[in-house]
């Protein structure tokens, strides 16, 4: 059994049946006997069933909000904003794929044609993470069923409720049961899934979890994408607005709680500015309302896993043996049976510290001064992750200077903590392999087939 716990204060919510080896295999036979079907449907009856999913989101946001905010801890205004961000999405989806996947005729001569057809990759995994369970799944789930495919998606064990409301949305919005199935469990049923002979693997979690996924399916030589972590750093020149910058910023590392793949994990600070900035930054952060994740003030909530805690007790401790000054939290709070953990500031920091080089995944940032925009990129590149990076100034020619250097999947110029769908979503080294999102993101559920057709 699976048991689903409030994070805020440890309390069971409910107990569930987890997938086993043969429930996961009928699963996998039911989707590769119904995905034909499908797929021959018209593009405009799977885009039909999406809309309707669309408005399922619409009519029970509320609901669902409350649900994702009672077993992910995540405060009940950034659980709608999470919905809310999800129509968007979809609404981009609806608007592409039908171009997107149109067939290409690219040559016509002496009775001669070729045509590129985008075909279905089959039946695909979608393995997911907690943080932001609806933007996360949707990414994947949304494009590969309107491209044709079936999904056996394993939504994270600390989301399950929330994967299993999907579920039901996507069956009422006229997705067959088989084409889109829920597994309920953890990494052993993910473990399961990746046995069957799955046509795509697509991954949403940590680097070690997509390294040893990658790993298990190599031999098969399955597509596979992981979409990893990030120690994502920003550099804040001497030339801001500070109080405007110090907000974006906070809000960029505590939002979520500071689970988000994209929070801000790093902030390089130019030596003219650095003092002023941390003490607006510090004031931002003692702003944030610490409180229950149902209560509509509330910023900060609990950590969404416990383990997290440990980590970042271990990324304080290291920092401050090491010589940092701790100027804002440091320390978990006392509520009894969930885990909380104050919003941490640190400064004299550097990349001697876990906290400066190792994905924190929580309410917790080190700020570090630099002299220069040079020494700036160094730090910045200085990293076994490449999701984004950011940097603040009023020049944009340095910034397009400096945003070319850094090897990241995504730059943000004058802001952070931003995904959108039209452009692609990719991270290089540890923080992943392919992509979602933008018309890219709606063609990597398909491969491309080449037609040659003489017609004498
Ligand atoms: O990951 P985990 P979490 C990243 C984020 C952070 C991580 C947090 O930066 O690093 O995700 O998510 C299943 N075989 N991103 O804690 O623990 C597990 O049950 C098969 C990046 O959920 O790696 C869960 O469903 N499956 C991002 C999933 O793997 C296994 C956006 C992920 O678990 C397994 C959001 C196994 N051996 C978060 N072990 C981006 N870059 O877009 C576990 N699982």
């Amino acid at each position: 059994m699976l048991s689903i716990t409030n994070p805020a204060n440890g309390s069971v919510i409910a107990e569930l049946p987890e997938d086993t080896h043969e429930s996961v295999h009928a699963k996998f036979l039911a989707a590769r006997r119904a995905q034909p079907a499908w797929a021959a449907a018209p593009l405009a009856t799977r885009l039909a069933t999406i809309r309707r999913f669309r408005d399922g989101i619409v009519a029970h946001l509320e609901r669902l909000a409350a649900v994702l905010t009672s077993e992910v801890g995540k405060p009940i205004r950034q659980s709608r904003n999470e919905l809310n961000g999800l129509l968007g999405r979809i609404d981009f989806f609806l608007a592409e794929t039908e171009r997107t996947l149109a067939p290409r005729a690219v040559f016509d001569e002496g009775g001669m044609i070729e045509t590129i057809e985008q075909v279905p990759l089959g039946v695909v995994a979608n393995i997911s993470a907690w943080n932001y369970p609806y933007f996360v799944g949707a990414n994947v789930f949304v494009p590969a069923l309107a491209a044709g495919n079936a999904v056996l998606y394993k939504p994270s064990e600390y989301a399950t409720l929330t994967g299993l409301e999907i579920g039901n949305l996507l069956h009422a919005s006229g997705v067959p049961q088989d084409v889109f199935a829920v597994l309920v469990g953890g990494g052993r049923v993910g473990i399961e899934l990746l046995k069957e002979p799955v046509d795509g693997v697509f991954f949403t979690g940590s680097y070690p979890t997509g390294k040893r996924i990658a790993e298990a399916v190599a031999g098969r030589l399955t597509k596979v994408q992981l979409e990893l972590g990030g120690k994502d750093p920003t550099y804040v020149c001497e030339d801001v607005d500070v109080a405007a910058a110090a907000a974006s910023l906070a809000d960029g590392a505590m939002y979520n709680t500071g689970q988000s793949c994209c929070s801000v994990e790093r902030i390089y600070v130019h030596e003219r500015i650095h003092d002023a900035f941390v003490e607006a930054f510090v004031q931002e952060v003692q702003g944030f309302k610490v409180g229950e994740p149902a209560d509509e003030t509330t910023y900060i909530g609990p950590l969404t896993r416990s383990q997290q805690v440990k980590v970042l007790q271990m990324q304080v401790a290291d920092a401050v043996a090491k010589g940092a000054r701790l100027l804002a939290g440091g320390h978990t709070l006392d509520r009894p049976g969930g885990h909380w953990f104050a919003p941490t500031v640190l400064v004299d920091v550097n990349h001697d510290m876990a906290v400066m080089r190792e994905e924190s995944f929580g309410p917790i940032i080190g700020i570090q001064k630099v002299g220069s925009d040079d020494e700036a990129v160094r730090l910045m590149n200085d990293t076994e992750y490449g999701l984004t990076a950011g940097v603040y100034t009023r020049d944009p020619a340095r910034a397009r200077r400096l945003l070319a250097q850094v090897n990241a999947g995504s730059v943000y110029w004058n802001c952070c903590d931003r995904v959108s769908p039209r452009l692609p979503w990719s991270g290089l080294k540890h923080s992943g392999l392919g992509l979602t999102l933008s018309t890219e993101g709606i063609a990597t559920f398909t491969r491309p087939k080449a037609w040659h057709l003489r017609s004498a």
